[in-house]
């Protein structure tokens, strides 16, 4: 990181008309904070059913069986209408197990799964006994709170993952083209208690149109507690993929496999470096013993936030709070000033005076950075300023802006300025919400 030499400040821009603000959800209801220790009761019932048959919870083996009846009496006694689906694969019958929450926009579903099985080395506590938890409690909280989303709610939990995302690929398969037109975002959570934790979040760099709003909302979360987080490009590597290749929006959050954490990560997020996220992946040592609290915690917060954000708002049709948004990366050279385009077509009359402005650049320096929002008709909104004192990186946030005098439609700029040397960066991504 550097130091500022000097500091230049533009004349004769405005300081008005925007305000930062917290990020809170959209939705008429908060999400509620996730009680860890109900995350931890579950993983103790997956880790006790393990060792009650023969040691892990695999495809065709009897803890798999008895890892789907726990999860499914649980979601039952709380409301949630479930079914279990069967495959074939291998020579053994696998279970996919998709609950429904009652109520919501039929025509739009908001998707979230975890895999629910192990490998036959373990227990599989971490991977995937902690994604599936933690989505096993959301379910509850949703139940508790009798959340009343816009949008309907659909979890999965997903059988034989670990032999090549045979279960999600096989329910996505299972859906007609109709079906999985209404399905507006899927979110993935595969391995989210790491020992030694990463704060990932799928990227949406070349994933379907909408994986961004997913991306972000994930990324807020984390931003609103002072978690860094960094994307991932998961790839095929777990149960997204069939979702994205149908071309259903796709995010999810991720604490990290086998890799070695760099000196550069647990600087920001403590840990070891040198030394693997998950030093258990696949063996019979991830046990309950192998998960950190902390990052489960956040991790199960992170997924409520986002599933009580996207399922509450935007259901309707029209819908009456348009987004639009820029995933091309737009690189910020030392000293520049750099424009990152969306266009506005579709929304009658003026912006709103609550115009929320989601950005996300990755930067080294982010006090380096100042940033306007440009109307269609040239008016800048500052939202951000430099400051030779904010040294920390990125700039991941949500800013509210009255643009309630400009004309809606028309081509929006985020203009970024690197006011000090050494130090360079990326616009992400950034996104209008109307
Ligand atoms: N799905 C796990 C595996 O491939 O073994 C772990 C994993 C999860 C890897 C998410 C990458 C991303
Ligand atoms: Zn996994
Ligand atoms: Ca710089």
């Amino acid at each position: 990181m550097s130091r500022y030499s000097f500091l230049t400040i533009a004349a004769g821009v405005a300081l008005t008309g925007a305000v930062l603000v917290a990020p809170m959800a959209t939705a008429s209801q908060a999400a509620p904070d996730i009680p860890v220790a109900n995350v931890q009761a579950h993983l103790n019932e997956f880790q006790t059913i393990a060792t009650n048959n023969g040691g892990n919870r695999a495809h065709g083996r009897p803890g798999y069986q008895a890892s789907v009846n726990y999860v499914k009496g649980k979601l039952d006694a709380a409301g949630w209408t479930t079914s279990v689906k069967s495959f074939t694969y291998n020579g053994a019958t696998g279970y996919n197990l998709i609950a429904d929450w009652p109520g919501g926009n039929p025509e739009a579903i908001l998707m979230a799964g975890a895999h629910l099985d192990s490998v036959t080395a373990g227990p599989g506590i971490n991977d995937n006994g902690t994604g599936s938890a933690a989505l096993l409690e959301v379910a509850l909280q949703i139940s508790a709170t009798n959340f009343a989303p816009e949008k309907h709610i659909r979890f999965g939990w997903w059988g034989a993952e670990e032999l090549g995302l045979i279960g999600s690929t096989n329910y996505v398969n299972s859906l007609s083209s109709t079906e999985k037109a209404k399905i507006d975002g899927y979110l993935n959570f595969d391995m989210i208690g790491s020992p030694n934790p990463a704060y990932f979040v799928y990227s949406a760099s070349g994933q379907p149109a909408g994986s961004l709003e997913l991306q972000q909302t994930l990324e807020r979360y984390f931003a609103s507690i002072n978690v860094p987080t960094e994307l991932t490009s998961v790839g095929g590597r777990s149960d997204h993929a069939a979702f994205a290749r149908a071309g259903i929006p796709i995010s999810g959050t991720f604490t990290g496999a086998e890799v070695t954490k760099t000196s550069a990560q647990a600087q920001k997020w403590g840990g070891t470096a040198g030394q693997a996220f998950d030093p258990c992946y696949h063996r019979s040592c991830d046990r309950t013993s192998n998960v950190n609290a902390t990052a489960l915690d956040r991790h199960s917060d992170a997924m409520a936030y986002s599933i009580w954000t996207l399922a509450g708002t935007g259901g309707g049709n029209p819908d009456p709070d348009p987004r639009f948004e820029n995933g091309t990366d737009v690189a910020i050279a030392d000293l520049a000033t750099v424009e990152s385009p969306i266009t506005v077509t579709g929304v009658t009359g003026n912006a709103p005076a609550d115009l929320r402005v989601d950005v996300s650049i990755l930067h080294t320096y982010r006090g380096d950075l100042q940033i306007d929002v440009v109307a269609p008709d040239g008016t800048a909104y500052r939202v951000k300023n430099s400051s030779s004192s904010d040294s920390a990186d990125n700039v991941i946030a949500s800013y509210t802006v009255d643009a309630s005098s400009e004309t809606a439609n028309g081509t929006w700029k985020l203009r970024v300025r690197d006011v000090a040397s050494q130090d360079v960066g990326r616009i992400d991504s950034w996104a209008l919400q109307f």
